[in-house]
C-alpha cells in the first residue's frame, strides 16, 4: 500500500470514528502500543537510552507477570546476552549491561506475542557481528532492491533525520541485528568524504541506543578518487597514511564505527590486484588503519577472474592460498554458494578451507534470484540448509544483503518481511529451525485472530516452509543454475547469448545442454570442482550415483535417459520437477485463499495479487525451460505435465526492459503476455 493510501485510510478513520489502525505493513512483526497493558515493570536506575527503550517497549506491550530488569555481572552472558529467571520476588531479566536488557526485552515480548509461555533461559548471540549489507547507492537507487528507493535520505541529511531510521533500528534490534553497512559494495568513494561522513554520523547517532554499529563499503581506489593520490597501491606508505587519516577522521565523528566492507577486484571494482598486490595485502593495510579504534574489515571473496575454466572454482583458487595471511581484524566474507545466490547452490568450498583465517557467510535476503518482490520465497530453509554443511561455530560473523527499501511495508512483498526477520534470528541463533522462526513470525505479523482454525494456520505455515523449494522446482531444479534473464535476473532465459558478453554471464555456460545430456561436469572427469571439497564429500559428489540429486546437474553432465532415484529418466524427472513447482504455487494460492476470512483485507489482497503473478511466472519458467531443453533431449513432454501454451519463440520474445534497481510490476508483466 502506498503512503497516500495509508494517509487516506488514517484520515477516514479519524473522520468516521472507526479504529485508527489499518494494516499497511509498516509495523513489521512489532506490535504498536497496547492500551490494555497493565504491566508492572521495574527497571534499574540508569541514564542509558538503551534501558529507556527496553522499558518503553515493555511498558507498551508486556502482558506477563510483574517483571524486574537488573544489571548484574555474569561472565557467561558477555556483552549482549541476557538471563530470564525467577527469584523470591518474581520474574527477572538480567544482563551485564543495557544492551543485554534490550535484547532480553525483545525476546520476552516475542514470547508474549507468539502466545508462548515464558521460558526461563540464558541466551547469548552466536556471533559478535550480525550485520545487514545495504546495496544502496548514494543517488537513492538500490542495486537488487525491490521495495522502492533507499531509506537513507542523503540529500536532507544531516539536517533532517527521518523518523524511519529509528523504526529501522528498532526492527533490527528486535531480532538481534547489530550492524548495518549503509552503502552498496559497488561503492562510491563519496561516502568517505567529510560531507557524507557528517550524514553517516547522524544515522549512527540514531542507531547507537539500539546497539547497532554503522559500517561503510569502501572503494579501494578512494585514496585516488577522493584523496587525489596517484596510486592506491596498499604497500605505498602515502596510501596507508591516507587510510589511517580517514579512519581517524571517521572515529572522531563516530566513536563506535564498525569498519569497512570491501568488494575488491570483482566485477570491475578496483582492488590491490590492480597493483600486483594480494587481497591480503590490501585488506591488512585497511585493517591496520582501523585497528587502533577497534574496527574491522570485512573483505569479500566474491571474485571470479577467469583463473580457471569453471567459475565455481575461481574464488577458492584466488583466496585459499592466502590462508593465514590476513590480520586478525579482517574477516573474509564469502557468499553461501560458489557462484552467486542461486535458488539452490552447494556451499562454497572456501568455507573450512582457510583454517587460519576468520570467515563469515554472506546470505542474500533480497530476492535477486528468487522472484524479486513478486514471489513468496521464505529463505530460512536455504540458510539452515547451508548450516547443515557448514558448522555455524566455524564462522566468525554473519552478513545478509538487505531487502529493505522505502516502501511503506519496507520489503515490497509483505511476506518478504519474514526473510529480514529470519536472517536476524538465525544470526543470533543459527541452531533455530525454519519452522521455529516461522512459528514466531507468523502470528506476530499476520495478526490473525486467536480462534483462527489450526488447519488454516498450518496451511499458512506450510505455504511459507515449502515456498523456497517451489521456486527451486519451477526455476532451476536438480542443481541447474543461472538460467536467468540477462541483467535483471527476473524471468527465464536459458537461451541467453549476448554477443561479446562474458561467457560466464550466459546461461549456456552453466547448463551445458546438448544432445547427450544436461548439466556442468564438475566431477573428476570434468572441471574437478568437487576436489575443492573435503575428501569424503568430494567422493560422494564425484560419483553420479551418490551425488545428492538436488545437486546432480551442478556437478554432472547427466545423460537424458539417466535413471533417477524415482525410476524416471532425467528428462522425465526434469519435466516432473518443473510441473511440481507450478503445482506447489497453486497449493500456496489455495492455502492463502483459505486464510482470507482471518487476514486483514489489505494484506490479503496484496499477497493474493502477488501470488497470481507468481503462479503465472512459475508457468513461464516451466514452459520456457522445458521447451528450450526439449530441443536437446528430443523427447516428448510426459502426459502428466501440462502442455505449454506458448511457443519457445514467443517466450524468447519477452523482454522486460527493467533495470537492476526495480521489480517488474504486475502491469508490465501482464502487458508482455
Ligand atoms: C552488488 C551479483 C549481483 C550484483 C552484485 C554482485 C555482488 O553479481 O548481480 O548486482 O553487486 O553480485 O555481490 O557484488
Amino acid at each position: 500500500m502506498n503512503k497516500l493510501k495509508s494517509l487516506i485510510l488514517a484520515v477516514t478513520a479519524i473522520l468516521t470514528g472507526s479504529a485508527a489502525w489499518a494494516y499497511d505493513g509498516s509495523c513489521l512483526w512489532l506490535s504498536g502500543a497496547d492500551n490494555d497493558n497493565q504491566a508492572v515493570i521495574t527497571v534499574p536506575k540508569s541514564k542509558s537510552p538503551t534501558v529507556a527503550i527496553a522499558a518503553e517497549e515493555l511498558n507498551k506491550s508486556w502482558h506477563g507477570e510483574p517483571l524486574r530488569l537488573e544489571i548484574k555481572r555474569d561472565k557467561h552472558l558477555g556483552n549482549e546476552g541476557f538471563r530470564v529467571y525467577r527469584d523470591k520476588k518474581g520474574l527477572v531479566l538480567s544482563a551485564n549491561n543495557d544492551l543485554g536488557l534490550l535484547y532480553g526485552s525483545y525476546a520476552l515480548l516475542r514470547d508474549n506475542a507468539a502466545g508462548k509461555a515464558i521460558a526461563l533461559r540464558e541466551e547469548t548471540p552466536a556471533y559478535n557481528v550480525r550485520v545487514l549489507n545495504h546495496w544502496d547507492n548514494l543517488d537513492g537507487t538500490i542495486e537488487r532492491g525491490y521495495s522502492g528507493h533507499s531509506i537513507w535520505n542523503w540529500d536532507e541529511l544531516p539536517d533532517v533525520v527521518s523518523p524511519r531510521y529509528r523504526e529501522y533500528a528498532r526492527a533490527n534490534a528486535s531480532v538481534g541485528i547489530n550492524g548495518v553497512v549503509l552503502n552498496n559494495v559497488n561503492a562510491s568513494s563519496k561516502i568517505l568524504s567529510a560531507e557524507y561522513l557528517a550524514k553517516v554520523a547522524k544515522i549512527a547517532d540514531v542507531f547507537r541506543p539500539y546497539g547497532i554499529k554503522v559500517y561503510l563499503s569502501a572503494n579501494f581506489a578512494a585514496p585516488m578518487q577522493l584523496g587525489g593520490l596517484k596510486t592506491a597501491d596498499p604497500l605505498e606508505p602515502e596510501v596507508a597514511a591516507w587510510w589511517k587519516a580517514k579512519a581517524d577522521e571517521i572515529y572522531k565523528l563516530i566513536p563506535d564505527f564498525g569498519g569497512f566492507l570491501v568488494k575488491a577486484n570483482s566485477e570491475g571494482q578496483p582492488g590491490p590486484c590492480d597493483f600486483d598486490r594480494t587481497h591480503a595485502e590490501g585488506a591488512n593495510m585497511m585493517a591496520r588503519a582501523l585497528k587502533p579504534h577497534g574496527g574491522i574489515v570485512m573483505w569479500r571473496a566474491f571474485v571470479y577472474s577467469p583463473a580457471d575454466a569453471d567459475r565455481a572454482k575461481q574464488a577458492y583458487i584466488e583466496f585459499q592460498p592466502l590462508d593465514g595471511k590476513f590480520d586478525d581484524n579482517v574477516i573474509v566474507q564469502i557468499k553461501n554458494g560458489p557462484i552467486d545466490f542461486q535458488p539452490r547452490e552447494p556451499y562454497s568450498p572456501l568455507f573450512g578451507a582457510m583454517p587460519q583465517t576468520d570467515q563469515m557467510v554472506e546470505f542474500q535476503v533480497t530476492q535477486e534470484y528468487l522472484g524479486h518482490s513478486n514471489h513468496i520465497a521464505y529463505l530460512a530453509p536455504m540458510w539452515t540448509e547451508f548450516f547443515d554443511y557448514v558448522s555455524p561455530s566455524s564462522l566468525k560473523a554473519i552478513a545478509g544483503v538487505a531487502n529493505v527499501g522505502n516502501d511503506t511495508n519496507w520489503t515490497g512483498h509483505p511476506m518478504a518481511q519474514a526473510n529480514w526477520y529470519a536472517f536476524g534470528r538465525l544470526a543470533w541463533n543459527p541452531q533455530l529451525s525454519s519452522e521455529e522462526i516461522i512459528d514466531e513470525w507468523m502470528p506476530m505479523t499476520l495478526n490473525y485472530p486467536e480462534n483462527t482454525p489450526k488447519e488454516v494456520t498450518d496451511g499458512l505455515k506450510k505455504m511459507m516452509l515449502d515456498s523456497r523449494e517451489a521456486v527451486v522446482d519451477y526455476m532451476m531444479p536438480l542443481g541447474l543454475h543461472h538460467l536467468f534473464a540477462f541483467g535483471h535476473h527476473y524471468g527465464p532465459e536459458p537461451w541467453c547469448d549476448i554477443k561479446g558478453g562474458r561467457p560466464d554471464w550466459m546461461p549456456p555456460y552453466y547448463h551445458r545442454a546438448d544432445s547427450a545430456g544436461l548439466g556442468f561436469n564438475r566431477s573428476s572427469s570434468g572441471s574437478n570442482a568437487v576436489a575443492q571439497y573435503p575428501a569424503q564429500l568430494a567422493k560422494k559428489l564425484d560419483d553420479i550415483n551418490t551425488c545428492p540429486e538436488e545437486f546432480i546437474l551442478w556437478f554432472h553432465h547427466v545423460p537424458w535417459d539417466f535413471k533417477m532415484k524415482s525410476g524416471a529418466t532425467l528428462w522425465q524427472e526434469l519435466c516432473n520437477r518443473y510441473q511440481s513447482g507450478v503445482e506447489s504455487v497453486e497449493t500456496m494460492q489455495r492455502q492463502w485463499t483459505a486464510a482470507k476470512p482471518y487476514i486483514d483485507p489489505e494484506l490479503w489482497n496484496d499477497v493474493n495479487e502477488r501470488l497470481m503473478t507468481q503462479a503465472r511466472d512459475a508457468n513461464w519458467w516451466r514452459e520456457g525451460c522445458l521447451l528450450y531443453f526439449q530441443q536437446f533431449s528430443g523427447m516428448p513432454i510426459p502426459d502428466n505435465v501440462t502442455p505449454p501454451v506458448h511457443t519457445l519463440d514467443q517466450l524468447k520474445g519477452i523482454k522486460l526492459g527493467i533495470s537492476n534497481y526495480e521489480c517488474p510490476t504486475p502491469e508490465l508483466l501482464n502487458s508482455k503476455r
